[in-house]
């Protein structure tokens, strides 16, 4: 007997080279109240494009009319190598490229597999879907205290992306069960104590978000805590248990093997590098990088504040009021 198209369409994602693939039947997002309830209480901060996406977010149907099921797919990007000065996601190309082109390809099969007429679309951060639940939905893995989508075989390292489809298929079994048990590593770690609660972060307090997402000067009261980080945090992965056990190497080839340049864990030659960089060499370093989603003025208020931690002068003064 052959295999259902089913198992044929995980089988090509995962030879795409994706590391986990799930299938789900798209309908109202399972936590879209506590989605409501986080807005609610200001935990966005500056991202209003959350706010403004929150009632087509709320349900899964919503974003793109038609669409019904969705390949739910997690690429791994490398737990295992050593902490940094930059988050480990935006060490090597833009993810979103990679995984797009992937999910394009995937699309492709499909359509000579099914006809041309299949309608389909990729999101990778690209839409208002709330990708963890749409992970859960498919079967990747829970809800860890640390918000991140957990795997039981390879912890959370990994990104999400999905692939909706017009067509019917039967779903893989959702994930129903948390394994984070009693552990508090990831919440105890925190080093600006973002989390409010078990699984729901004051993103306002976060070093990602304030090194990433924020825009402006970084508030006072967290400069101590952000310490050498320049972009990104990982803190409340590296404690995990599910990530000390599981994480994987970095690739050593394609898009995702993390550049030398911004791989090394001496944040100081980096930071002064940010600090003085001009429009031109900003753009030949973020070309392909998902650094760019800081932008300029955001990489050299990061490099203030992770030279000043370590008292050392940035070379511009003026640059220190940006901080
Ligand atoms: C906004 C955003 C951020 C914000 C806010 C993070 C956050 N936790 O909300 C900031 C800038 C801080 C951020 C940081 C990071 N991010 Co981000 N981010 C997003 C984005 C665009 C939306 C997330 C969102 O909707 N947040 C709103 C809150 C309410 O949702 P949530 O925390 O995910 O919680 C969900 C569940 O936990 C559950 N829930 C809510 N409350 C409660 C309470 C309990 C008790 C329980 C059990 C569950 C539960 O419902 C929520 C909604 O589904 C997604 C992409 C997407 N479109 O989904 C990527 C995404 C979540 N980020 C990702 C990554 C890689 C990161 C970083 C690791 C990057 C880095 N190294 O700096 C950090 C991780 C920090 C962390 N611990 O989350 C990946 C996560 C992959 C994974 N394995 O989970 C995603 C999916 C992007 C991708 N396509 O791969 N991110
Ligand atoms: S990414 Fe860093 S700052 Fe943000 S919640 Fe995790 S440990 Fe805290
Ligand atoms: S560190 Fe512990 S509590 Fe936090 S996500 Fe991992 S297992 Fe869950």
């Amino acid at each position: 007997m052959s295999d259902s198209f089913e198992v044929r369409l995980r089988a090509q994602a995962l030879g795409l080279g994706f590391d986990l693939a799930g299938l789900t039947t798209l309908g109202p997002a399972e936590t879209a109240g506590a989605f409501d309830d986080w807005l609610a209480q200001g935990f966005h901060g500056g991202m209003e494009y959350l706010r403004r996406g929150a009632e087509l977010r709320a349900d899964m149907t919503r974003p793109e009319p038609g669409m019904v099921s969705a390949v739910v797919v997690a690429l791994d990007y490398g737990g295992k190598s050593p902490a940094g000065p930059i988050a480990r996601y935006a060490r090597g190309e833009d993810y979103h490229r990679v995984m797009w082109d992937r999910l394009e390809a995937l699309l492709a099969w499909v359509r000579a597999e099914r006809g041309e007429a299949v309608r389909g679309r990729a999101y990778v951060d690209t839409g208002p879907i709330l990708e963890r639940d749409l992970a859960r939905r498919a079967g990747l893995g829970w809800f860890g205290k640390n918000t991140m989508l957990i795997n039981p075989d390879r912890g959370s390292f990994f990104f999400i992306g999905a692939l909706f489809l017009d067509l019917a298929l039967s779903p893989d079994v959702p994930f129903a069960t948390s394994h984070c048990g009693t552990c508090t590593r990831c919440l105890d770690a925190c080093p600006t104590q973002a989390f409010v609660a078990p699984g729901v972060m004051d993103a306002r307090r976060c070093i990602s978000y304030l090194t990433i997402e924020h825009r402006g000067p970084i508030p006072d009261e967290f400069h101590a805590a952000i310490g050498d980080h320049l972009y990104g945090c990982d803190v409340c992965q590296d404690v995990c248990p599910w990530n000390v056990k599981f994480a994987s190497a970095p690739p050593t080839t394609g898009p995702l093997a993390p550049h030398p340049a911004l791989s090394g864990t001496d944040p100081v030659a980096l930071a002064r590098e940010f600090h003085s960089l001009d429009p031109v060499r900003y753009r030949e370093m973020t070309r392909d990088s998902a650094m760019a989603r800081a932008k300029l003025e955001g990489l050299q208020r990061n490099a203030a504040v992770v030279l000043a931690n370590r008292s050392l002068p940035s070379d511009d003064s003026s640059l220190q009021t940006q901080r």
